[in-house]
Parts: structure tokens; C-alpha cells; sequence
């Protein structure tokens, strides 16, 4: 019935419509497509089509991304593409090479005999190759629009945070995570490892905060329970290394501390131990910040990180420590944010411990609604450097809307547009743009259980969160195109998506 319909329509049309395919292919994905968007794109040529017989071209020092991007390749079309050191000279190849753009910038550049990513470093071609994944399309023939493309990041700094503590997810989990995250260039993943409800990162030193901290039976509801052994540590921090993330460890003190001291009963000041907890209320723990077992703890805790932790960064928490008074409070910032520089790394904290002057060389984490706080900008003004996570704008554990069957709505509700629309460089008074490191889309886990919970919040908007790290401008409706016709992608993952209504979806 198709054919003999075919045939009546060839009947029908101008000789050269006729002889066209009845199906026509797809278009190429358009240049001007990509999340987050690139600093510069130039669509012109002819473009290119990647076939199994197009080889993947790069320098021995490439060999990680090369390998990487043959294995994205190899997933989205089934090709088992060869990585070869040179290819003959007009084969058709994907080349990694050297570039003048430096850091985490590349060139891409689409001609009909392939695809060229170039960039002084690993990070760059790293982000390179994922712009030419989004370029692919979902299905055969797999052609690449022609053209280039120069990009290079709005901010060094572009983060994700997890919540281990309220839920323990698993590190395949994590790794799943880490998959989706760095297609959109993120390249920090703060892990939250320690709260009231649970302990998920072995130390040495203190073995109970584990056994017990992490036992089965923690966590909210008592249903979140487990903990990352140091060889499993270890094994994100290289994983994520290979996808160019770099893992952030917090953990949470002197408030936040619970399932420590439940652990070990000498961390509160009358040595006696509290209930473990599995409910989601904040502000009731505090370290004993008059006791000298409360810094041998610290440091241990902090040294024993740092070891397993190439990545720069420590963060030491430092939110709503309600039960400390402000002097302790102060008192204790002022010895434990130094002791992260003793270990080698630079200290990051929740935005409370502006409150220290010891934070003036340290970064502070604005978590904070309001587009005002004197003590931050107080901090910023004496050196305080910061990282934007607006629990307003980037909580990606805050409902879409009232009807949202996971998380919180404290912040309030969270559609895309309100992710997508403001701007980290001017949004807080007294914290302009040179000031910012970056920004960080917080993900907690007090709703979540499953990773199929924790993309259904990440997902859509954390393209938004990074599209503001990496974008030098913002378009609304531009970004809401790119997202509906990026959804296709997502389903192809299997990534359980929020379809929200702002966005015009398609169906690929
Ligand atoms: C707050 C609180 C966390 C909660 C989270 C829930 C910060 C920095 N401290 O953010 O303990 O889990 O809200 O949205």
C-alpha cells in the first residue's frame, strides 16, 4: 500500500522531487542548537557524515578523550569507530589536535572531510567532544552540519552538589550521574557526605562514623542507609577525572552532626549520646566547640579527605548551625577554615561562614533567597570569593510546581524559566562578577531515593544552571528551542525528564 502510494506521488511531482527519496533524512542538527551555547558559531559548507568507517584521529596525550568520545559514539549510533594516532591525509576522520585556544575553550570545526576539535588541552577537546555529541543526530545517516564553532566558559567554576547523607545513592548511581552532567560541560561535583540522618565516607581514624553513621537504617525515613569505602571514593574521583569533573567532599560541621555524635557520644559536650535521627528537621546538632576531641576530630576528618581528594577544594559546610552561639560559631571557623589550608586545599564553606574573618581567603557557597546579605559582601570586599547557588534559582531538589510528587517547595516552586533567568555576575548586591567563581546547582536528598528520582529534579533544569555558567549571554526563548529539541536525547537515555509546559518539546 506505501509503494503503490509512492508511486502515485512520483506520478504526481516534477521529475527531480520524484527521484528524491520517498523518506527524506533528517536534517543535520543545526550549529546554533547546542546547550549550553557556545561563544560563537559559523554555519556554512557542506558539512559532513559519520559513518563506521570514519576513524577518530588524536595525539597520544588525546588518547582519554579519544577513547571516550569513540565509547559515546559507540552508544549512540552502534559504530565502533577506530582511534588511530595519524590518519591517511583526506580520510574521513574525526581529529583531536592541538589548538591556540587554551583551558577548557575549543574550535570545532565541520568540513566534508570530517569534524577537527581543537584546544591547547584535554579539558578543552574534552568539552568539544560533547558539543559534537549534541550535533549528532539520534538516528542514521549521521550528518554533521558543516561549519565552526569557538567556545570557551563564562565561569572556571560549574557545579553539581549530591546529598549522600539524607539518602545514600549508590556509586553507580553517582556514575550515571556524572554521565549526564558533563554533557553540559559541569565540571565540579560537590558531594555532601555527612548530615544529622548519616556518615557515607570512611575515615580511618574514626571507624564508628561508618559502622554506624552509615549503617543500615539511616538516613530519612531509616530507608537511606550505606556509605562509600575509600577504594569507593577513589574510584568516583577517577571516573569523574575522566569525564573532566572534579570532585568537591563536603563534610558538614558544627552543625549538620548528628549521626557523628551518635557515633561517637565525646563529640557533644556532656559526652552523652543523642537518638539517631530520620526525620528532616535542621539546626538542633552542634559540635562541642570548647572541647579539644571536637579539632583532633576536625583534623583527622580533614587530613584523611585531603588525602583521597586530588581535586582543590574542601568544603567544611557551616549552615544553619543554629544550636552553636555566634562567638563559637566564629570561634570555630577561625581554627578549622586554616586547618583545610594545612592539608593542601582551599576551604569552601555555606555562606554562613562570611561570619569568620578567616573566610577572606576561603569560598563562600550563596545559598541564600535574598539578593542582599552584608556579611557576604562585607566578605567579598575583604577577598571572600564566591559560588552561586541561590537556593531560589538552583535547588534542584524544589518542586517544579505544587503538583511535583518530590521535593521541597521552602525556596519555592522552581520552573525552568526561573533557573534560566537571572544572572550569578549581578545578583547578589556587593558581589560583582569578578567575585564569582562560578555556580552550583544543590541537589539534597530528603525526597529522593532512586537515580531515576534524582534526574527527574536535575533534569530539565540543570541545562539552565549550565548554560549560566557557560553562556557569555542568555535568550530565553533561544535556550527553550535548544531544550524541547534536546529532550529527545534524554529519552534515548532513558532519563526520566520533567516535561514542563514552558518548554516546546520534540518528539526526534
Ligand atoms: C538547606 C539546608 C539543607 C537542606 C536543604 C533542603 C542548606 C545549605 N542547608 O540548604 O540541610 O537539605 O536546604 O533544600
Amino acid at each position: 500500500m506505501r509503494n503503490r502510494l509512492a508511486v502515485l506521488l512520483a506520478c504526481a511531482l516534477p521529475l527531480s522531487l520524484a527521484s528524491a527519496p520517498a523518506v527524506a533524512a533528517p536534517p543535520a542538527v543545526a550549529l546554533t542548537s547546542v546547550i549550553p551555547a557556545p561563544v560563537a558559531v559559523n554555519p556554512h559548507g557542506p558539512g559532513f557524515r559519520l559513518t563506521g568507517r570514519t576513524v577518530i584521529e588524536a595525539p597520544r596525550s588525546a588518547r582519554p578523550v579519544a577513547d571516550r568520545l569513540a565509547e559515546a559514539v559507540r552508544e549512540a549510533t552502534g559504530y565502533r569507530l577506530a582511534v588511530v594516532g595519524h590518519a591517511p591525509r583526506h580520510a574521513a576522520a574525526i581529529r583531536l589536535a592541538p589548538g591556540r585556544t587554551g583551558g577548557e575553550g575549543y574550535e570545532l570545526s565541520v568540513g566534508r572531510d570530517g569534524v577537527s576539535i581543537r584546544s591547547g588541552g584535554n579539558a578543552g577537546l574534552f568539552n568539544g567532544v560533547q558539543t559534537l555529541r549534541q550535533l549528532l543526530p539520534l538516528r542514521a545517516p549521521y550528518a554533521i552540519a558543516g561549519g565552526e564553532i569557538v567556545d570557551k566558559p563564562r565561569f572556571a567554576y560549574r557545579g553539581v552538589h549530591l546529598d549522600l547523607a539524607r539518602h545514600f545513592h549508590t556509586p553507580d548511581e553517582v556514575k550515571r550521574y556524572i554521565d549526564e552532567i558533563s554533557q553540559f560541560k559541569v565540571n565540579y561535583l560537590h558531594l555532601h557526605l555527612s548530615d544529622d540522618q548519616g556518615w557515607r565516607i570512611q575515615i580511618d581514624s574514626w571507624p564508628r562514623l561508618t559502622t554506624v553513621g552509615g549503617a543500615a537504617g539511616t538516613g530519612v525515613d531509616g530507608v537511606g542507609g550505606g556509605y562509600l569505602t575509600k577504594a569507593q571514593y577513589r574510584d568516583l574521583v577517577r571516573y569523574a577525572a575522566s569525564r573532566h569533573v572534579t570532585i568537591v567532599p563536603e563534610i558538614d560541621m558544627p552543625g549538620h552532626v548528628n549521626a557523628a555524635q551518635v557515633a561517637y557520644p565525646e563529640l557533644t559536650c556532656d559526652g552523652v549520646a543523642p537518638p539517631p535521627r530520620t526525620d528532616t528537621a535542621v539546626g538542633y546538632s552542634s559540635l562541642c566547640i570548647g572541647k579539644e576531641i571536637t579539632y583532633r576530630f576536625v583534623e583527622d576528618v580533614i587530613r584523611e579527605l585531603a588525602a583521597m581528594t586530588p581535586g582543590p577544594l574542601i568544603h567544611i559546610g557551616g549552615d544553619e548551625a543554629h544550636a552553636t552561639p555566634q562567638a563559637d560559631y566564629i570561634a570555630f571557623q577561625e581554627r578549622v577554615l586554616p586547618l583545610v589550608k594545612k592539608y593542601g586545599k582551599t576551604a569552601y564553606g555555606w555562606n554562613e561562614i562570611t561570619q569568620a574573618p578567616a573566610s577572606h581567603t576561603a569560598i563562600a557557597q550563596y545559598w541564600d533567597t535574598s539578593t542582599t546579605n552584608p556579611t557576604v559582601a562585607a566578605a567579598v570586599a575583604a577577598g571572600t570569593k564566591v559560588i552561586m547557588s541561590p537556593a531560589n534559582r538552583t535547588y534542584l531538589d524544589m518542586k517544579y510546581d505544587p503538583s511535583t510528587r518530590l521535593g521541597l517547595s521552602w525556596a519555592g516552586y522552581i520552573e525552568v524559566r526561573t533557573a534560566y533567568d537571572w544572572d550569578p555576575g549581578t545578583h547578589v548586591t556587593g558581589v560583582p562578577e569578578s567575585a564569582v567563581l562560578g555556580i552550583e546547582a544543590p541537589l539534597w536528598s530528603e525526597t529522593l531515593r532512586s537515580i531515576e528520582d534524582i534526574e527527574f529534579m536535575a533534569f530539565p533544569r540543570l541545562a539552565a544552571v549550565a548554560e549560566l555558567g557557560w553562556s557569555p549571554t542568555r535568550d530565553w526563548e533561544s535556550f527553550r528551542t535548544r531544550l524541547g529539541a534536546y529532550g529527545p536525547r534524554w529519552t534515548a537515555r532513558g532519563v526520566d525528564f520533567y516535561p514542563s509546559p514552558q518548554i516546546p518539546w520534540t518528539t526526534g
